[in-house]
């Protein structure tokens, strides 16, 4: 996949990238990122990049020549089907379903605009989609471009070795992650589930399912109710649920 980041701040994307999963999937060449930066293409003495907003008010806007200039130059470099995104806070909300289809992409060019916002008709002229990886405003499009990157690319094949794969990640199942230990056996006067030394992989298997169902249940019950849960995932939370109602029946609720 061809991944480029039209930013004023190019070293943010690419000293980021440097490491983990993400930096070995750039080694081994499964994934390359590149960076436009808007000011090779503000022609003025000053290199002004920005401007005061029409209708007045605080702050300042991200100019349109230099960075669509810039948009036009990444887009040259990839192939055709890439999506162009912008990062904003008005953005469509960014999830694991939205990652899934953009490594299926053959590219993608991230805008991370700075100061208040970029003009709105290089959104319109340059820009095929708009997202957002939360409900919060930043300073700038860097670490939210930086986020899609790090989502993305450890879904491509080889990202994250042979040994592990994406597939089995709590969130592909819709599903908030189960506790992790490792050694020592007990920190701190704090054991290990037993479960967990037993050596029985399918009984680990349901332990884990269980606890993945009762987290997502008791922290994120939108995710569970916008769920289609897999056959065992439904079977664990029915438990959970009539453990739950005999708890209850023993209080006298
Ligand atoms: C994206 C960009 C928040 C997000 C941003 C977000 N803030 N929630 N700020 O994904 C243009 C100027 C947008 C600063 C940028």
């Amino acid at each position: 996949m061809k991944i480029e980041v039209v930013t004023l701040f190019p070293r943010m994307i690419s000293g980021a990238l440097e490491y983990g999963v993400v930096g070995r999937a750039i080694e081994r060449g499964l994934v390359t990122v590149g960076t436009e930066d808007p000011r090779a293409y503000a022609l003025d003495a000053h290199r002004t990049v920005d401007d005061r907003p029409y209708g007045g008010g605080p702050g300042m806007v991200m100019k349109p020549e230099p960075l669509l200039a810039a948009i036009r130059a990444a887009t040259a470099r990839l192939p055709a089907g890439s999506l162009r995104i912008c990062l904003s806070a008005q953005g469509e909300p960014f999830s694991e379903r939205v990652a899934r289809s953009l490594a299926a992409l053959p590219g993608m060019l991230l805008v991370a605009g700075r100061y208040e916002g970029i003009d709105e008709r290089v959104t319109e002229l340059g820009i095929d989609r708009e997202l957002s990886i939360g409900d919060y405003v930043l300073s700038g499009g860097e670490l939210p471009a930086l986020t899609v990157i790090d989502a993305v690319a450890r879904l491509l094949p080889g990202a994250l070795g042979d040994e592990r794969s994406s597939e089995e990640d709590s969130f592909a199942q819709g599903l908030l992650d189960w506790p992790h230990y490792t050694r020592p056996e007990v920190f701190e006067g704090l054991c290990v589930p037993p479960v967990l030394l037993s050596g029985d992989h399918a009984g680990i298997g349901r332990w884990r399912l269980q606890r993945a169902v009762e987290r997502t249940w008791r922290r994120r019950p939108d995710l569970i109710a916008g769920a289609r849960l897999a056959p065992e995932a439904q079977r664990a939370l029915n438990e959970l649920l009539a453990a739950q109602a005999a708890a209850e029946e023993n209080r006298g609720t």
